[in-house]
């Protein structure tokens, strides 16, 4: 599963108590059927579909409308955009489409992230689109002056996974819009707020934005048809190549697919992995134990850069026979920073187990209650700083030390579920 899909921002929003987003709104949320005079419509098992449509294009058109209104206010004005900071290409096709609809009331927008884009097809994306993001360290953050920027927006998160977040915050900058489709993280004080937990991308809500004519997409004009292609990238990553689409996500795609430039989107998939995640990978298969239908592999130490390796090791794991689950995870080192963080992918085909709880039931919560990790359907992560512990690796003998305790530390809690003796995830 998920091959060809990037580290996804649910692995490293889930780090919350919030259950699993995907399944929370349909119960929630009654659908009003049109009354009398329906046309005949199909027979009345479950809700049909065309309502779901029409509830989506509905909301849609007001939240485009309440959108322009929010931009209209800013005009001639300076925000930032601020991504994960492992930004996926759900994220940075919105955020460019963001800067794009912005453009248009001479509101101008950087496309910020504090950590790296990892996975190869993320570079590509942004190499053969020009797409323009820019990578802000908190030491770039420093060398700024914040006043210049009127507002902030965050798109494809609720900035739990930013670093930059508070420093932005702390300087006074306001909050304007949140677009995202994760579960609601905490209330945010923003002006705009549109966020649909049961919507699979948010390239979906911003080419419903398009629809409404919000911003008019042009195929003579090269920078909509990239933007176009990458939505479709987005779209396509964030719902397991369309696998995990709902009718919303295919009706977004039909549209885009009017713009976007298939062998852009061909040339961006084919992208190589560099010779490192392929050495990670070797690991993982090297390290690998197998049992119960779980391979479990630690690879050790690897670059902040390739930190995708881990997800799409476990993603190549899974594909073992007689495996259904597949949990992967290393020490990530950021050179400059001295920073240590373990972190681990789990990937799953088995229907009956939950990867958000599985995680959370492995690895529990932090001293102030946050979990280490959670997880969506079919996938999972994990992130356990290393704290007071990062660092002094340049004496091979405590690096090895310090990783032989983590790898069987985490082994020791995976295990526990992978053998249970009073099977405790069976609730
Ligand atoms: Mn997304």
């Amino acid at each position: 599963m998920y091959l060809n899909s990037p580290v996804t921002q649910f692995e490293s929003l889930s780090l919350t108590t919030e259950p699993n987003p995907e399944d929370a709104e349909i119960d929630r949320e009654p659908i009003e059927l049109p009354p009398l005079n329906r046309p005949s419509l199909p027979p009345a098992t479950g809700e049909p579909s065309i309502y779901i449509a029409q509830r989506g294009n509905s909301l849609a058109n007001q939240k485009s409308e309440e959108l322009q209104k929010t931009l209209l206010g800013h005009r001639h004005e300076r925000q930032l955009v601020i991504l994960q900071d492992f930004p996926d290409p759900d994220a940075l096709s919105c955020a460019w489409a963001y800067q794009l609809i912005a453009q248009q009331y001479d509101i101008k927008c950087e496309i910020i992230y504090a950590g790296t884009l990892s996975h190869q097809e993320n570079i590509a994306l942004v190499k053969l689109t020009n797409l323009p993001a820019q990578r802000w360290t908190l030491q770039t953050l420093k060398t700024k002056d914040l006043s210049f920027y009127q507002g902030f927006v965050l798109i494809d998160n609720q900035g739990t996974t930013s670093q930059l977040l508070s420093t932005v915050q702390q300087a006074g900058v306001p909050l304007v819009a949140v677009i995202d489709h994760h579960s609601m993280q905490a209330e945010l004080k923003a002006e705009f707020v549109d966020v649909r937990p049961y919507v699979r991308a948010t390239a979906t809500i911003f080419t419903q934005y398009l629809q409404t004519g919000i911003l008019k997409l042009d195929s003579s004009i090269n920078q909509h048809v990239k933007c176009a292609t990458a939505l479709m990238h987005g779209l396509r990553s964030d719902t397991n190549r369309l696998m995990q689409a709902q009718e919303e996500d295919f009706m977004a795609a039909a549209y885009l697919s009017r713009f976007y430039d298939a062998q852009l989107l061909n040339a961006i998939l084919q992208a190589n992995r560099s010779k490192r995640v392929m050495d990670v990978i070797e690991r993982s298969l090297k390290n690998r134990i197998v049992q119960n239908n779980f391979s479990i592999a630690g690879v050790g130490y690897l670059r902040y850069e390739d930190r995708d390796a881990i997800p799409q090791a476990a993603d190549f794991l899974v594909t073992e026979e007689n495996v259904h689950t597949a949990v992967v995870y290393g020490i990530v080192h950021d050179e400059d920073d001295e920073l240590e963080v373990v972190i681990g992918s789990l990937r799953t085909t088995k229907l009956t187990l939950d990867p958000d709880e599985f995680i959370k039931e492995a690895f529990g919560q932090d001293s102030t209650g946050r979990f280490f990790g959670g997880g969506r359907t079919g996938a999972g992560g994990f992130e356990i700083p290393m704290g007071f512990l990062s660092g002094g690796n340049e004496n091979s003998s405590y690096a090895k030390i310090k990783w032989e305790v983590f790898d069987s530390q985490i082994k020791q809690k995976l295990l526990r579920l992978v053998n249970p003796r009073d099977n405790p995830i069976q609730s």
